[in-house]
């Protein structure tokens, strides 16, 4: 068993982001049985669900004539553009079957706000607007988080400079997660995150 004051944190393992989902992660589904041995390891689970209304900003069908994949300028700085994906209540945003959410103590949902995406556990993408996750991993006492999921260039990336820059101990295990990998984004997050001081196991 891991100490209590170590988190896992499982990101985003839901149906759009696995193979035949709308934003496909190449081997997604490929991480899930690690981490479910992972999870009977720690004592602290947290899982969090990307959750997007249907007119998120985030959608490239949001923005006349813009395609997904490309890049928009939004009040908090640069936004990559998405297919529809993880929208509340749909088969897509739901967590992949074959993952075990029974452990789960806290289920963070994010991107609920149609004018800013959140791709962090702890922070939307203004880097300032809190998902409450900080407080409640320090409420318990928590002061290492174990990140695992999807994706390693995105949403994982930001959690764990997010949970670096709070002060977390922080390791990524990357066989347990896999990239989007756009231009090169996978070398440039695995990069920023060993210059936060993040642990890549
Ligand atoms: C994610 C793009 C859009 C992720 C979420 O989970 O990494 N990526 N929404
Ligand atoms: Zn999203």
């Amino acid at each position: 068993m891991r100490p209590a004051h170590d988190a896992l944190i499982v990101i985003d393992v839901q149906n759009d982001f696995c193979p035949g989902g709308a934003l496909a992660v190449t081997g997604g589904d490929d991480i899930i049985p690690q981490i479910n041995a992972l999870l009977t390891e720690f004592q602290v689970r947290v899982f969090t669900q990307d959750w997007h209304p249907a007119n998120h900003s985030s959608f490239a069908s949001q923005h006349s004539g813009k395609n997904p994949f490309e890049i928009v300028d939004m009040p908090y700085g640069g936004q990559v553009l998405w297919p529809d994906h993880c929208i509340q209540g749909t088969p897509g945003a739901a967590f992949h079957a074959d993952l075990n959410t029974d452990p789960a103590d806290m289920i963070i949902r994010k991107g609920f706000r149609p004018a800013i995406d959140s791709y962090s556990a702890f922070f939307e993408n203004d880097r300032e607007t809190p998902t409450g996750l900080d407080g409640y991993l320090r409420t318990r006492g928590v002061s290492a988080v174990t990140l695992v999921g999807l994706a390693t260039d995105f949403c994982v990336q930001y959690s764990a400079l997010d949970a670096a820059r709070l002060g977390y101990n922080v390791t990524v295990v990357e066989s347990a997660c896999r990239a989007i990998d756009l231009d090169g984004s996978l070398e440039d997050a695995r990069e920023a995150m060993l210059d936060a001081g993040v642990v890549l196991d």
